[in-house]
Formats: structure tokens, sequence, C-alpha cells
């Protein structure tokens, strides 16, 4: 088992990028990159936020079959079967990261759930890790010179900013909206 504040990462790079494309892979080492200076930033654990950084995507490339099996098997909420990977990468991923690296901590752990949908109520991990993923070097969406300035100012304000945006791309896109991505914007972003 990976004692608290030992993890090997070096170990633990080849074994994430042992289960990812090089796009990918190279993806989470900018979100780890990322996830430091945030840390850095604003006083948070700069080895978890490293760690989480690196393993938030572990899953990302699974079957459909794989995650639809650990759902049924380990008695995850039925409801999760109505949404595909997007967000199972994120909750059952941390399942993988668990039980495949060994990574305990369940900071860490909340961090990889929370990373796609946000959450009501975060932790200072939870919100660097849901907005290096968001903002690392390599992201090149439309405003994301914006995002990047609003996060580097105020990290609550990038919560909000990409809770704002994602949603509006999801609703244009008429994509299902899984109900935690709703509670974070209802908590997060909406007005009473
Ligand atoms: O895994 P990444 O691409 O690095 O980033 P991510 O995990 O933050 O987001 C993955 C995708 O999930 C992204 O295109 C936005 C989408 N998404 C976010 N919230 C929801 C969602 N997709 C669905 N179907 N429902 C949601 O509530
Ligand atoms: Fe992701
Ligand atoms: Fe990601």
């Amino acid at each position: 088992m990976i004692v608290k504040n030992d993890y090997n990462l070096v170990q633990l790079q080849a074994k994430v990028q042992s289960q990812l494309s090089q796009y990918r892979f190279q993806h989470c080492l900018r979100t780890a990159d990322k996830a430091v200076e945030l840390a850095e930033l604003n006083q948070g654990d700069v080895l978890k936020a490293r760690v989480a950084g690196l393993v938030h995507d572990y899953a990302k490339e699974r079957s459909d079959a794989e995650f639809i099996s650990v759902i049924k098997q380990e008695h995850f909420d039925p409801d999760l079967l109505n949404y595909g990977n997007a967000i199972w990468h994120g909750v059952i991923g941390a399942y993988f990261i668990k039980h495949e690296l060994g990574i305990y901590d369940e900071e860490i752990l909340n961090a990889v759930r929370n990373h796609t949908t946000a959450a009501p109520q975060m932790t200072l991990l939870d919100k660097i890790v849901f907005m290096a993923d968001y903002i690392e070097d390599g992201r090149d969406f439309m405003n994301v010179d914006e995002a990047r300035q609003v996060t580097l100012a105020d990290l609550d304000d990038g919560v909000r900013y990409q809770l704002t945006h994602t949603l509006e791309l999801l609703l244009n896109k008429k994509t299902k909206i899984y109900p935690k991505t709703i509670t974070s914007y209802n908590a997060w972003v909406a007005g009473h």
C-alpha cells in the first residue's frame, strides 16, 4: 500500500501512461503541472495536487462495457447507466485508481470524482483539479485565456466561470446533463 505523502511519482506516471494514448497522457501531465501552480497560488497541498492532476483521466479510455460492469458489480447508483464515458471516467475512474494504482487518499479520489461535474461543496483540492483540467497549457477553446485570467485571479471565480460555460455548451449541444452538474451550477452560480 502506498503510504500517504510517499507516492512514487515516476512509477505512477508510467502506470498512467500505460493506460492512455500519448495525447491524453500529455494532457494529464499538463493538468498535474497546472494543479501544482494553482496549489502554490492558493496555499494548497502541492503533492496531492500533482498526484490528483496526473491520475484524473486515468480511466478515460476504458470501454463502456468495463464501466457498466463496475457500476453493476460495485452497486454504484444505477442512474449512472443513463450516462456515458464523460460522467463515468471520473466517478467510476476513482474506483480504478484506488484498486489499480493503490491510491487510497479520499481527498485525491474525491477530486477525481468531482473533476467533470464539480460539486455543490468543494474542497480546495477539488477546485484545483477541476480548474487545472480546464485551463492547462494545451487547452485552446475559445475564451480559454479569459478562463485562465479569471482563475489565476480567484479560484472560486474560475469554478463559476467553468460551470457557466460548460452548462451553456451542453445546452447548445442538447447533451444529457448529469444532475450533479445542475446542482453544482445552482450552488455556485445561480441567484435565488
Ligand atoms: O476529461 P476531459 O475532457 O479532460 O474533461 P472533463 O472530464 O472535465 O469533461 C469531459 C466532458 O464532459 C466535457 O466535454 C464536458 C462534459 N460534461 C460535463 N458535464 C457533463 C458533461 N457531459 C454530460 N453528458 N453531462 C454532464 O453533466
Ligand atoms: Fe476528465
Ligand atoms: Fe482531463
